[in-house]
């Protein structure tokens, strides 16, 4: 059996919502563990690291604004194919179009603001993986 690892993040909205029991609910539900888990409001550095890919784009700065207006859950999760797995829970990017039994589905929705509040974050990929972890878990080797 292979294992995987994929860094989740619960946003600042679901925490604000008191929805981080229930994100990590449905994780423990899935069958996949908890490796490390961290609650902490994120620097606009981190923030930069983490979503390098997006700079640019007419919502990053939007994105980092709202990712750093108050805490999120950091958290590794541990499985067999946990990082598609973990997507497929997540549900598409816009709430609106997340399919009902997906967190984004259940538990967002679009609220009209310029970036998408969409309560968590999952890695897509094992390199992003491997790269995020590094950025919220410095000390877990991947
Ligand atoms: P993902 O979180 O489903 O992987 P990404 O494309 O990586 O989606 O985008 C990162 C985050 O940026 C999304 O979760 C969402 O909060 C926000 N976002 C992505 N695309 C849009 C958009 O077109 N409009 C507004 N916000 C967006
Ligand atoms: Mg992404």
């Amino acid at each position: 059996m292979t294992t995987e690892r994929s860094l989740v993040l619960v946003k600042p909205d679901g925490f604000r919502r008191g929805l981080t029991g229930e994100v990590l609910s449905r994780i423990e539900a899935k069958g996949y563990t908890l490796v490390a888990l961290d609650v902490l409001t994120p620097t606009r550095e981190a923030l930069a690291a983490h979503y390098a890919e997006h700079e640019g784009k007419p919502f990053y700065e939007p994105l980092v604004e709202f990712m750093s207006s108050g805490p999120v859950t950091a958290v590794v999760i541990e499985g067999h194919d946990s990082i598609k797995g973990f997507r497929s829970l997540a549900g598409a990017t816009n709430p609106t179009e997340a399919a009902p039994g997906s967190i984004r589905g259940d538990l967002g929705r679009d609220w009209g603001l310029k970036v998408q509040e969409n309560i968590v974050h999952g890695s897509d990929s094992p390199k992003s993986a491997a790269r995020e972890i590094a950025i919220w878990f410095p000390h877990l080797g991947s």
